[in-house]
């Protein structure tokens, strides 16, 4: 048994500039990274045996968690969960779209250009807080471009996410304001292709 924490990022702060500035990496990952891990495990003391589960497990069954510390698993160990993926695929160094997973895009979309624009045209639309993401349905094994508002997982939904991108302001406000069009733009300098490819193959 033992508590959820915050995982070390793969980079150091200042590692994804110009594209993603040190102030908010810092922020981003040791304020509001940090705090849903933490609320998150205040939410688990009361069912202690709860920590023996993957927070993976947690999401894909949000069902099987006492109902008056559901909201706050789904919240903050939504936070805690799409986080962690959101840092493991950013790389400072540029990485290609190849493989199978370049092969299964092509297939979905035509081609990788129109999977960017679809992915960026998705990311621009939504609206408030929440993530654009690729996944794999789990029934069908299709590629799919969704949204989720607030910390909600492709993973209570029966997706598997490989790639994301997070449109909370918090992502973006010090550097790029209210353009979110030019911090999306710039996010795709970042992706680190190796990692989805990985994902994608697991
Ligand atoms: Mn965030």
């Amino acid at each position: 048994m033992s508590k959820h924490e915050l995982p070390a990022l793969p980079f150091v702060f200042d590692a994804l500039e110009p594209y993603m500035d040190a102030k908010t990496v810092e922020i981003h990952w040791g304020k509001h990274h940090k705090t849903y891990v933490d609320k998150l495990n205040l939410a688990l003391e009361k069912y202690s045996d709860l920590f023996d589960k993957t927070i993976e497990d947690l999401l894909i069954d949000l069902n099987a968690v006492p109902v008056d510390i559901r909201n706050a698993v789904r919240n903050f160990g939504g936070g805690h969960a799409n986080h962690s993926l959101f840092w493991k695929i950013l790389s400072p160094k540029k990485t290609k779209c190849s493989g199978k997973i370049a092969d299964a895009l092509n297939k979905t979309f035509g081609n990788f250009e129109e999977f960017k624009k679809q992915f960026s045209d998705k990311s621009l639309a939504l609206f408030g807080s929440g993530w654009v993401w690729l996944v794999v349905d789990l029934k069908t094994k299709n590629l799919e471009i969704i949204s989720t508002l607030n910390q909600d997982s492709p993973l209570s939904l029966g997706k598997k996410p490989i790639l994301v991108i997070d449109l909370w302001e918090h992502a973006y406000y010090l550097k790029y304001q209210n353009r979110r069009n030019e911090f999306i733009e710039s996010w795709w300098n970042l992706v680190n292709w190796n990692k989805v490819e990985e994902l994608f193959s697991l």
